[in-house]
């Protein structure tokens, strides 16, 4: 890699020319996805240094975890309301998006993330709350945007997987990561084992697997960040698989997978929804992996209210498929 001649290239991929790129693949396309993706980027960027400056202030005493949430929710609130005005005529999209996912972990200043996904809203002369309780399947894109030791925007419109790092000295998402495929099987396992008395079967039995296989290979690593955005990046890049299991404690698991904003449904925002499953689901599937809920394909749902949860189990094909197999052989 010339690092020299790299610092001049002017032919670079950025998320923006990226997307006019895959509209100019659709004829059809007017461009309303487009103009959508390029506020939800804006919003980040907003988040990002909302999320640095925080990081800073808390460091030096000034600012504390509300403000970073409050600034979050405000900044990517104001990007839809801006987006709003924007695409008030097509009225062809509803977002559904949780801005600071892994809040807990704002104070320690370990990576956060804003995840979000589209639908095409059904009947445009009627959107109603059933434009965002639509399976996760009938998404046209999803995200997310991590905010780490590098800002990092993860995004699929249905054509594969790629990732883009924001290159703070121009403001813009560059291209670094282009078609993400995740391994078929990976060396990491991602779970809150604090909560593993409570686990079902399968699962316990999975996780034991992982630390003693029988079958000569070696045990997995435990990487566990309790931030879904950076555990699910690590995974879509190394490969792995995340869990977020149903238990005892809590029957549907503690990931939601449904909320939504749409230009007509402003009274959702109010609620505060957080939305982590279908995104994510949606990202594996298209960098080759899979995603479970325990009964189903996650993406398969379908949503009955907005705050639902459900179990998740996502990651390389090949350890999903394990623990399908687990779950089928419990339902013999
Ligand atoms: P928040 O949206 O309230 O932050 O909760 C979501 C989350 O932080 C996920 O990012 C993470 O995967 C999970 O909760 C961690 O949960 P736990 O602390 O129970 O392991």
């Amino acid at each position: 890699m010339d690092h020299e001649a790299d610092a001049y290239r002017t032919d670079l991929m950025t998320i923006t020319r990226y997307v006019l790129n895959e509209q100019s693949r659709n004829p059809e396309a007017r461009g309303d996805l487009t103009i959508l993706l390029s506020h939800i980027v804006l919003g980040c960027k907003f988040v990002a240094s909302a999320v640095n400056k925080a990081g800073l202030a808390k460091l030096i005493g000034l600012a504390g975890e509300t403000n970073v949430q409050a600034s979050a929710h405000w900044h990517i609130s104001a990007i839809f309301l801006l987006c709003e005005i924007e695409i008030r005529s097509s009225v062809e999209y509803c977002v559904c998006f949780d801005p600071l996912d892994g809040s807990s972990n704002i104070d320690c200043g370990v990576s956060i993330g804003t995840i979000f996904g589209i639908y095409m809203i059904k009947d445009k002369e009627n959107v109603t709350l059933e434009d965002v309780l639509q399976p996760g399947k009938s998404m046209v894109a999803a995200g997310y945007c991590m905010y780490g030791s590098s800002c990092t925007l993860v995004l699929s419109t249905g054509n594969g997987v790629n990732g883009f790092t924001l290159d703070p000295s121009l403001g813009e998402f560059i291209l670094t990561h282009p078609d993400i495929k995740i391994p078929k099987k990976g060396k990491i396992y991602s779970v809150n084992e604090g909560n593993a008395k409570n686990w079902d079967e399968p699962t316990a039995k999975f996780v034991e697997k992982c630390k003693f296989p029988k079958d000569g290979s070696s045990p997995k690593s435990l990487r566990y960040i309790g931030s879904m955005v950076a555990d699910v990046h690590r995974t879509l890049l190394y490969g792995g698989v995340f869990l977020y299991p149903a238990d005892k404690k809590s029957p549907n698991g503690k990931l939601r997978y449904t909320y939504a904003y749409s230009q007509h449904l402003t009274l959702l925002m109010k609620l505060c929804v957080l939305y982590e499953v279908f995104p994510m689901s949606f990202l594996m599937e298209q960098a080759g992996g899979q995603s479970f809920t325990g009964k189903e394909r996650a993406l398969d749902l379908v949503p009955t209210k907005i705050h639902e949860r459900s179990p998740i189990f996502l990651g390389s094909y090949e350890d999903v498929e394990e623990i399908k197999g687990l779950y089928a052989a419990q339902a013999k």
